[in-house]
């Protein structure tokens, strides 16, 4: 896979923001996408972040996935200046718990839309299962690989509680 050319994006605000979308990086890496994982600061590197947007369509990406946290501009930002479709993660941040990072991500005004996902870890797993759905439309290796997954974890529930 490493020598595959990206189609999902994982973009974060910082370095503590990778405990949080490590987990959808290891969702992809588990589904067998190619992915790439870049830290692209909207306020601490904001030409970092509009050159990437503006190449991520042209480079193949097929979506990125954002993950911020407070003041968390970087989905709308980056979705402003790319079409490729964005999946926003909040990340919990420390003061407010991550519902800052939230209603950051998905109270956009309409006209730049930004798919919103859960705060932390259950929103980067669900943006990377979620991309990989997007992708499967047209890659039956993928689809089959994400029914598998989901096979998977049914049975890995028990019955009963141990
Ligand atoms: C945001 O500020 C980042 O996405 C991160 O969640 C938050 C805190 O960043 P650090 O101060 O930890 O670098 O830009």
């Amino acid at each position: 896979m490493a020598d595959t050319a990206p189609v999902i994006g994982i973009i974060m605000g910082s370095q503590s923001d990778w405990e949080t979308m490590r987990h959808a990086a290891d969702t992809l890496t588990a589904l067998g996408i190619a992915h790439e994982c870049r830290i692209v600061s909207a306020h601490r590197t904001p030409e970092r972040l509009y050159d990437y947007a503006r190449a991520a369509s042209g480079r193949g990406l097929r979506a990125i996935i954002a993950g911020a946290g407070g003041a968390a501009h970087l989905p709308g930002m980056a979705a402003s200046m790319t079409p490729v479709p964005v999946l926003g993660v909040p990340v919990e941040s420390k003061a407010l718990s991550g519902l800052d990072s939230l209603l950051s991500i998905v109270q956009m005004p309409g006209g730049i839309p930004v798919g919103t996902f859960a705060i932390g870890k259950p929103g980067a797993i669900n943006a990377a299962l979620f991309a990989a759905a997007m992708l499967a439309g047209t890659a039956p290796e993928v689809a089959e690989r994400l029914d598998r997954w989901r096979r998977d974890q049914t049975d890995a529930v028990a019955v009963e509680p141990a």
